[in-house]
């Protein structure tokens, strides 16, 4: 019998306390016998900390308007009883989201404006700015709020193609992905870079993370996606929709690479 995934989830931060309690043990018994020198006592603070904030990372990924956003929807804001994470025909959220858990920062929509492509820190660099992310508070009380506010990450910005070509959106030699440009000659892109969203639900609260990514096109654009947080999730979840199944899209092959 397959064992559902929550259940495995439980187990393995079982597992994890479990370990963490046993090196509490290890480090008292070594005290006790005049055996703990500091090295010794680091080595094992590094261990608790390691075991107490590692994080088990799932990245959605699909062509855009498969269902990624809504299928989240479904697993962890069922209760809400209404959308949580904005999902609509079309090719609208063009921002990755990551979903996570920690219990330091409030329950709250931080956001990276799209402009922090054109300047030299990594993504991983930019989180260890919260000054640089725009911050909106979330009430997990009220669905409303909550789906008011993420709708956020949906926002976009009209800018020139000489623009949208230097933040990543505008590829001479592949115009068929290109942004549609309007009667004043610009183009839609995100007004986001990266969301996190910090909130106490019980898988993330375990560590769980999920990356909910954009389309293909916002997958490339953001190299950081590609090289560091797709690859090194622990589990990818490719998604399909039933009535296109799997295109001639390059990400199959570009994305069975990377996992
Ligand atoms: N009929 C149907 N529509 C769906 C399903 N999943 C998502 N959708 C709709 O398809 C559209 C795109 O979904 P979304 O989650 O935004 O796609 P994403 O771009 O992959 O995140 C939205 O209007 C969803 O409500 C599904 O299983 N069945
Ligand atoms: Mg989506």
């Amino acid at each position: 019998m397959t064992v559902p995934f929550h259940v495995q989830f439980d187990r393995h931060s079982a597992w994890r306390r479990e370990h963490a309690l046993r090196l509490k043990l290890i480090g008292e018994w070594l005290r006790q016998h005049e055996l703990l020198d500091p090295a010794m006592e680091e080595k094992l603070s590094l261990l608790d900390a390691q075991l107490r904030s590692e994080k088990i990372t799932i990245a959605f990924v699909a062509e855009f308007s498969r269902g990624k956003s809504e299928l989240i929807n479904a697993i962890f804001f069922a209760g809400y009883g209404r959308r949580i994470l904005p999902a609509s025909a079309g090719r609208t959220t063009m921002c990755p989201a990551e979903l996570g858990y920690d219990a330091g920062v409030t329950n709250c929509l931080r956001l990276l404006p799209i402009e922090t492509r054109l300047q030299a820190p990594s993504l991983a660099e930019w989180r260890a700015r919260p000054e640089q992310w725009t911050r909106l508070d979330l009430d997990v009380d009220d669905g409303a709020q909550l789906a008011a506010a993420l709708e956020k990450i949906a926002e976009v910005r009209r800018v020139t193609r000489d623009e949208a070509r230097a933040l990543g959106f505008w590829h001479d030699e592949a115009p068929e992905d290109n942004p549609a440009v309007d009667a004043q000659g610009m183009v839609e892109v995100p007004a986001w870079r990266h969301a996190l969203i910090n909130l106490p639900h019980p898988l993330l609260q375990q560590g769980l993370v999920v990356i909910d990514t954009p389309g293909l096109n916002a997958i490339g654009a953001e190299p950081e996606l590609t090289i560091n947080l797709i690859p090194q999730a622990h589990a990818v979840v490719f998604v399909l929709g039933a009535d296109t199944a799997v295109s001639r899209n390059p990400i199959w092959r570009s994305g069975a690479s990377t996992c």
